[in-house]
């Protein structure tokens, strides 16, 4: 712990882990967002000068101007979409995030969810319960072992993932904005082209302006009634409206979602869906990661409130 009087303070733009909020408050002055006023918010501005937040927390252009002594930002998350790192790095405000630790889990997250869905692990829980076996058998289910799956977005985690699926035979092929040269996997680079060759199409994408709404009815279409859609990025990435279209009309298979367009909030019109798996973004959520994730975000601020470089600074 520092003493008092040379502790930064910080604003706290988001709900964060207890463990995390424990090293933040023994080591920095907090000023937690959510219970400030807006002119209390306007009177501690000119003193803060680090922000920690979320990969889904709006860090915005005219957010940032607000703190003229802000020097870092850091995300507990991998996705940094949230945060305009464009105006931070025109001020000079670091920007990092917490990538690898959770690589792991989020590619054996992937996997769970696209074997739940093409095996509707979901709806045949709810058969079983609701006694509806003993009117006769579940429907049968899609067969994942040496199916065709698509990756967008071949990067630490879709590589992860690509691992994982080898072990089930799966004839893999991704799409990224250029081909990789450290992996031997088919590239296409027509998105649609992916979709239409492949059973599964796994997303683990950035989210933000480059990739909205990249999977679009045309993309979903090519995908077709036997494919699933599978997404662990953002829910930016889909639009949503043309997915919960095409999943009513049979017009794609299922999907497994993670990630949604207005989070916490998921549309009725897709919760009432008997083709999808629906979880509360939680790819990442194991203790061991969650808490690897928290003690990273918290070693970039105390990096560079040291005079240290910080660990895992976002690509420039
Ligand atoms: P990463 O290593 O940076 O990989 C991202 C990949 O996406 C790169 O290979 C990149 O390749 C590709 N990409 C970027 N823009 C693209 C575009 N327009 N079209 C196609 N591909 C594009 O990031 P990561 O660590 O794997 O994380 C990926 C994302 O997963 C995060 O940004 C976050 O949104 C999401 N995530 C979600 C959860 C969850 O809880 N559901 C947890 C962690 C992460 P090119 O540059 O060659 O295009
Ligand atoms: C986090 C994520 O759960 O790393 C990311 O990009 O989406 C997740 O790991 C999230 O950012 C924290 O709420």
């Amino acid at each position: 712990m520092t003493s008092t009087s040379s502790r930064p303070d910080i604003l706290i733009a988001a709900s964060l882990l207890p463990h995390l909020m424990q090293r933040l408050q023994d080591n920095f002055i907090c000023h937690d967002l959510n219970a400030l006023s807006e002119e209390a918010l306007t009177a501690i501005a000119p003193s803060i000068r680090g922000i920690a937040s979320k990969g889904e927390t709006k860090v915005t252009r005219d957010f940032i101007a607000r703190f003229p002594a802000l020097e870092i930002i850091s995300v507990f998350g991998v996705g940094y979409d949230g945060v305009d790192a464009v105006a931070a790095r025109e001020r000079g405000i670091e920007v990092t995030n917490t990538p690898d630790v959770l690589t792991d889990d989020v590619a054996d997250f992937a996997m769970t969810l696209l074997l739940a869905t093409a095996r509707q692990i979901a709806h045949a829980d709810r058969f079983a319960r609701s006694g509806a076996w003993t009117k006769g058998p579940h429907a049968l289910t899609a067969k994942v072992t040496g199916a065709r799956l698509g990756i967008v977005g071949l990067g630490r985690i879709g590589k992860a993932i690509a691992r994982r699926a080898a072990a089930f035979d799966m004839d893999i092929a991704y799409h990224n904005r250029s081909p990789q040269s450290d992996v031997g996997y088919r590239y296409v680079a027509n998105l649609k082209t992916l979709a239409s060759e492949v059973d599964f199409l796994v997303l683990s994408m950035p989210g933000g302006a480059g990739t909205r709404a990249l999977i679009n009815a045309e993309v979903l279409d090519a995908l077709g009634p036997k494919g699933f859609l599978i997404n662990v990025a953002r829910g930016s990435v889909v639009d949503q409206d043309a997915l919960i279209k095409a999943l009513q009309e049979g017009r794609i298979a299922g999907a497994g979602l993670d990630v949604f367009a207005n989070e916490p909030n998921i549309p009725e019109s897709l919760t009432k869906l008997d083709n999808v798996t629906l979880t509360p973004h939680m790819a990442s959520g194991t203790v061991v990661t969650r808490t690897a994730m928290a003690d990273l975000a918290f070693d970039n601020l105390q990096a560079h409130f040291s005079g240290k470089p910080v660990l895992t600074p976002v690509p420039r």
